[in-house]
C-alpha cells in the first residue's frame, strides 16, 4: 500500500489548527518566537477505494490513541487535503533509505519533505541536497568521524582522483566543488592577470542558531586545507615557479596535476576549527578572525549561546595554483540595542564576561579599573541575569583563544591593552547615573563609575557631563548657546556613546583584522602593481553567513532590513535555480518555456523604491525635525496602502503596525523605534568629546566615526545643515552594503547552504517538524521546488527510470532483452523499450488514465528521462496498480 499524508483539521480530526492557517500568519505561536509551531499532518496508507470513497488507516496521531479509519471524498486527493507519500527501500534494520537528493523523491511536496529529512535525521543523516542547494540540519553534537581528516580527504580525493564514488551530500562537498569550478575556470584563463569570472561564492544562511557560523567555519577550515595541499607540493611540482619564469602556464602544468601524490603535511588540526595550531600561516591567520569577531560580535540569545549579532561576508583570496593568500571581511548590521537594552535571559556581547571570567592580571584589572572580585552582576550591562554559557564553553577559555588570535594577528599588547580598556570604558559607563533636577539633569558626581569612565576616555567629568546633559544651539548670528537637558535625554545621550563607542570598536577591529589578513599587492617606485604571479590572489570564493528569514509575533526595524536582504538573495537565487534548470533544458533539446515562477521584485520595491518604499519614507522622515514613529508609520500608510505586497488592517493601522507580504509569508512590523534605530545618531556634542579625548585609540575611534560621518554624507543638502542631519541612516548604509553584495555575488558561481534548526530547545535527537517545516518554507526551499516544479519535477537518469518502471511491462520487457542482438546494457535504450510497453499496455488498458493529461513522459537523447506533471502537483491513483500512476 502506498502511503499518505493527511491534512488533519481539515479532516476534522484534531484540535490542532490547520497547517494551511497557520503558514499564513494567522495563528500565532503561544510562546517563543516561532510564527507557527503547529504541523497539521499525519501519515497514513490507504486502506482501499471505492468509487468516489476510500479508506485511509493512520499511522500515528497524537490527538487520538488508536484512530479509526479515516473515510474520505476521493476529491480529497485533488484538493490538496491528502498528499502522496513516497515509499523508501528499507536497510537491512527495517530503516528507510532515503535519498541524498530530495529532488529524486517521487512526490515533492511539505510533508514529504520533512519526513525524508526526519528519517536521515535519525540516522544522523544531516546532509541532504536539494538540487543546487545543501540542506544541513543542526546536530547539537558532535558526530564521530562526520568532519574529521579521514573525510576530508574523502572528498577531495574524489576530485583529485577523479572516481565515480558517490558521496554523501556535506559541507565539504560544497566547498570543494566551489573550490574546484573557481579552479577549473581559472585554468581556462591561463595567463590573464585579472581572470574573469572564476570567483565563487559559497551562500550559507538559515535562522539564529541553525548552524550557520559552525558551517561557514567548516567551509574555511576545509578551502585553508585544500590551500595547504597546493602548497604543500614538491617543488618540482610547483607549476607556479614556472608562471614566474614565463608569465604563463600551459594545462598540463595547472593544480590539477600538482600536489597528487595525495601529502597531505601541513594539513590543518581539523577539530580545532579556529586554526590555532596553524597560526603562522595565513590560512591559520584568517580561520583566527573567528575567534576574534565571535568575542565582539557574539552573545548567547535565548536561541543560540553562541548567537552571532552581525552579518558577515569573507572573500578569500586565492592564487592561480589555488594557494589562499589573504581574505577580506565585510560585516553587517551589528545589533547595538543589546548595549543598551539587555533582553532578560540574554547575556550581553562575550567580551564583557571574557573580561570578568578572571582572566585579566591584577595590573590589568587595575588599569581597568575593575575590582577582583568583581562580576557581571556589578554592571549594569552584564547584570541581566544570565552570566554563564549554556553550551559548557568557559569564558575563560574563548578569551584565552581571543588572545592567541590578536596575537597570530599581530596586535601589539599596548593595542591590546586600548581595545580592553575601551571595553572597561563601555562596562562602567553603563553604570553612570543622573541627577535630575526637574527639567535639567547632571552626571551624579558620587557615582563611583564616574572616574574610571573619564580616565579610560581619556576626558574629564566635567566635558563629559556637558556632552551628556547638554546641546548647543545654534542661534544664527549669534554665539551658540548650551542649554541643559532633562534626564530622560540625557540618558539618551549616553546609551548613543555607548552605542557609538562599541560599534566602532567593532568596524576598528574589523578593519584591523582586514589590514592583517588581506593580500596587498606589491607596489613599485611609480606606485605600479607589480604583478607577482606567484603570490598574486586571482579570484575569490565568497562565504555568506547572514541572519536567516525573522517572522517573529511582532517585528521592528532589524527584521525589516533581515528580510529585505533574504528578499534580494531569495531573488538571486531563483534567477539561478532558473537559469540552471534553462540551461540544462538547452543541453537536453527539450523545447519549454517556463510558465510561472516566483517573481519577488514587487516586494523589493516596496521596501527600498526611491520615494516611495519603506525605507526611502523612513530615511524621508529621519531627515524632517519633529517626525516621530507615529508620523512614519502614517506616512507609509498613505504612501503604501494600494501595493498589493502590503497590508494594514483597522486594528494594525490603530497600533501603527502594517505587514508586508514576503516571499515566505506574511509579516507584521510595528513601527515603534524605527526612527531612533534608523537615526541611530551619536550626538555631535559627543562625538566632539571623544575627539577631544586625551587618549590617542579613543581619538582614532572619534575619527573613525567622523569619517564614516562625512564620507556617507555625500550629499549635504545646504552648509547650514548640522552634520548630524546629513549623516546616512542605518536603512541607507545597509542598503548601500546589500547593493554591494549583490553586485558581488552576481558575477561569482552561487553555492547554497540553508542550515535548519531541528528544535527550538537546542537538544539533541530532537526532531521538531513544524519547526522544519516552518524553516523550508522561509529559506525559500519550497519556493525553489515550485521553481523546480514550474518544470519538469522529476529527473532520472535512464538506469534509474528502468528500474523503476520496469516491473510494470515485466513480461514484455523479458521478451525484448531474449530478442536483442548485442549483450551490452544500453539503458536509453532500455528506457524507450519501458515506454513504448508501458503506452502500449495502458492504451489497451485503461485509455481513460492515459488521457487524463496529468502525467506526461518525455525521453530526451541524453542521459535522462523526465517525467512532468503539467497541471496538479497531486500525482493521480491508479485503482488497479496500486501505485502512483
Ligand atoms: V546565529 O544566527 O549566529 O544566532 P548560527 O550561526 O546559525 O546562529 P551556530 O553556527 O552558532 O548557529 O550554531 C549554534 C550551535 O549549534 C553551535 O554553537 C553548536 O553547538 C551547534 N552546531 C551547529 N552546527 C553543528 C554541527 N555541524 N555539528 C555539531 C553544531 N554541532
Ligand atoms: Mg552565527
Amino acid at each position: 500500500l502506498a502511503s499518505q499524508f493527511n491534512r488533519q483539521t481539515s479532516l476534522g480530526l484534531s484540535s490542532t489548527s490547520s497547517f494551511a492557517s497557520s503558514a499564513a500568519g494567522e495563528d500565532s505561536a503561544d510562546d517563543g518566537f516561532r510564527s507557527n509551531t503547529k504541523w497539521g499532518w499525519t501519515s497514513g496508507s490507504l486502506v482501499s477505494q471505492t468509487g468516489d470513497q476510500m479508506t485511509i488507516a493512520l499511522d500515528h496521531l497524537p490527538a487520538i490513541e488508536s484512530p479509526e479509519p479515516l473515510v474520505l471524498p476521493a476529491s480529497a486527493l485533488s484538493s490538496g487535503d491528502v498528499l502522496m507519500a513516497n515509499e523508501y527501500e528499507q536497510s537491512s534494520k527495517g530503516k528507510p533509505l532515503c535519498p541524498d537528493d530530495l529532488i529524486s523523491l517521487s512526490h515533492l511536496h511539505e510533508p514529504s519533505v520533512v519526513e525524508c529529512l526526519e528519517h536521515r535525521y535519525n540516522d544522523n543523516h544531516i546532509y541532504t541536497s536539494t538540487g543546487p542547494v545543501l540542506l544541513a540540519l543542526n546536530p547539537f553534537k558532535n558526530i564521530k568521524g562526520l568532519y574529521g581528516e579521514s573525510t576530508m580527504k574523502q572528498y577531495w580525493g574524489k576530485a583529485e582522483n577523479n572516481t565515480t564514488e558517490t558521496l554523501p551530500p556535506h559541507v565539504y562537498a560544497i566547498a570543494d566543488n566551489a573550490f574546484r569550478s573557481m579552479m577549473r575556470k581559472l585554468d581556462e584563463t591561463l595567463g590573464d592577470e585579472f581572470p574573469i569570472g572564476c570567483d565563487q561564492s559559497i551562500l550559507v544562511s538559515g535562522e539564529s542558531g541553525s548552524g550557520k557560523t559552525v558551517t561557514t567555519k567548516f567551509v574555511m577550515k576545509y578551502l585553508a586545507a585544500l590551500s595547504q595541499r597546493a602548497g604543500n607540493r614538491p617543488p618540482e611540482k610547483r607549476a607556479y615557479q614556472k608562471v614566474a619564469d614565463t608569465k604563463t602556464l600551459t594545462q598540463s602544468d595547472s593544480w590539477e596535476t600538482a600536489g597528487s601524490d595525495g601529502s597531505d603535511q601541513g594539513l590543518l588540526n581539523v577539530t580545532n576549527l579556529n586554526g590555532e595550531n596553524a597560526q603562522d600561516s595565513i590560512e591559520g591567520q584568517v580561520l583566527q578572525s573567528n575567534p576574534i569577531l565571535e568575542s565582539f560580535g557574539n552573545a548567547r540569545t535565548i536561541r543560540n549561546d553562541n548567537s552571532s549579532r552581525f552579518g558577515k561576508f569573507i572573500e578569500i583570496q586565492f592564487t592561480r595554483m589555488g594557494r589562499l593568500v589573504g581574505a577580506q571581511i565585510e560585516t553587517y548590521l551589528l545589533e547595538k540595542v543589546r548595549l543598551v537594552n539587555p533582553s532578560a535571559g540574554e547575556r550581553n556581547y562575550h567580551i564583557f564576561y571574557e573580561m570578568l571570567s578572571g582572566s585579566l592580571s591584577a595590573q590589568e584589572l587595575r588599569s581597568y579599573f575593575i575590582a577582583h572580585t568583581a562580576t557581571a552582576e556589578d554592571f549594569k550591562l552584564t547584570g541581566t541575569g544570565t552570566y554563564n554559557r549554556r553550551d559548557g564553553i568557559s569564558d575563560k577559555e574563548t578569551f584565552s583563544s581571543l588572545r592567541s588570535a590578536m596575537k597570530a594577528m599581530c596586535f601589539p599588547k599596548e593595542e591590546q591593552r586600548d581595545i580592553f580598556a575601551t571595553v572597561a570604558a563601555v562596562l562602567h559607563a553603563s553604570n553612570l547615573t543622573f541627577l535630575d533636577y526637574d527639567l535639567e539633569s547632571a552626571l551624579d558626581n558620587e557615582n563611583v563609575h564616574l572616574e574610571p569612565v573619564c580616565h579610560l576616555l581619556g576626558v574629564t567629568p566635567e566635558d563629559l557631563n556637558r556632552a551628556l546633559c547638554h546641546v548647543t544651539i545654534s542661534a544664527g548670528n549669534e554665539a551658540n548657546v548650551q542649554q541643559n537637558l532633562p534626564v530622560d535625554k540625557a540618558v539618551k545621550g549616553l546609551e548613543a556613546l555607548l552605542k557609538s563607542t562599541y560599534g566602532t570598536l567593532f568596524t576598528y577591529l574589523v578593519s584591523r583584522i582586514n589590514d592583517s589578513i588581506s593580500y596587498q599587492r606589491e607596489y613599485d617606485e611609480d606606485d605600479n602593481t607589480i604583478y607577482n604571479p606567484e603570490f598574486d590572489p586571482v579570484a575569490v570564493i565568497g562565504v555568506l553567513d547572514i541572519f536567516g528569514f525573522e517572522s517573529f509575533k511582532m517585528n521592528s526595524f532589524e527584521q525589516l532590513c533581515i528580510n529585505y536582504c533574504n528578499e534580494a538573495l531569495q531573488q538571486q537565487f531563483n534567477a539561478f535555480v532558473l537559469k540552471n534548470e534553462q540551461s540544462e533544458y538547452e543541453r537536453e533539446g527539450i523545447d519549454w518555456s517556463f510558465i510561472d515562477f516566483p517573481e519577488n521584485q514587487d516586494v523589493l520595491d516596496l521596501i527600498d523604491n526611491r520615494g516611495s518604499g519603506l525605507l526611502c519614507i523612513l530615511d524621508d522622515q529621519c531627515k524632517a525635525p519633529g517626525t516621530t514613529d507615529r508620523s512614519f508609520a502614517l506616512d507609509v500608510m498613505n504612501k503604501c496602502k494600494n501595493h498589493p505586497r502590503f497590508s494594514a488592517d483597522r486594528k494594525q493601522t490603530a497600533r501603527l503596525q502594517f505587514s508586508v507580504h514576503h516571499y515566505a509569508g506574511a509579516v507584521q512590523y510595528s513601527t515603534q523605534g524605527f526612527i531612533e534605530k534608523n537615526r541611530d545618531e551619536l550626538p555631535k556634542e559627543a562625538c566632539e568629546l571623544l575627539q577631544a579625548s586625551t587618549n590617542p585609540f579613543i581619538r582614532h575611534l572619534a575619527d573613525i566615526i567622523e569619517f564614516t560621518r562625512t564620507q556617507r554624507a555625500s550629499s549635504k543638502p545646504n552648509a547650514l545643515t548640522r552634520r548630524n542631519d546629513a549623516k546616512e541612516t542605518v536603512g541607507a548604509e545597509f542598503r548601500r552594503q546589500l547593493r554591494d553584495l549583490r553586485g558581488k555575488i552576481d558575477h561569482m558561481t552561487p553555492h547554497y547552504v540553508r542550515c535548519l534548526k531541528p528544535n527550538d530547545e537546542l537538544v539533541q535527537n530532537h526532531f521538531d517538524r513544524a519547526a522544519i517545516a516552518e524553516q523550508l518554507r522561509c529559506g525559500g526551499i519550497l519556493e525553489a521546488v515550485r521553481v523546480a516544479r514550474a518544470g519538469f519535477s522529476n529527473h532520472y537518469s535512464h538506469s534509474n527510470f528502468v528500474r523503476r518502471y520496469r516491473t510494470l511491462v515485466w513480461k514484455e520487457m523479458k521478451v525484448s532483452i531474449r530478442n536483442r542482438k548485442s549483450t551490452v546494457a544500453d539503458p536509453s535504450r532500455e528506457c524507450m523499450e519501458v515506454i513504448k510497453h508501458l503506452c502500449e499496455k495502458i492504451s489497451n488498458d485503461d485509455k481513460e488514465d492515459a488521457t487524463n493529461g496529468e502525467n506526461n513522459i518525455t525521453i530526451t537523447p541524453s542521459a535522462t528521462v523526465k517525467q512532468y506533471t503539467s497541471t496538479s502537483p497531486v500525482p493521480s491513483w491508479s485503482k488497479k496498480s496500486q501505485t502512483p500512476a
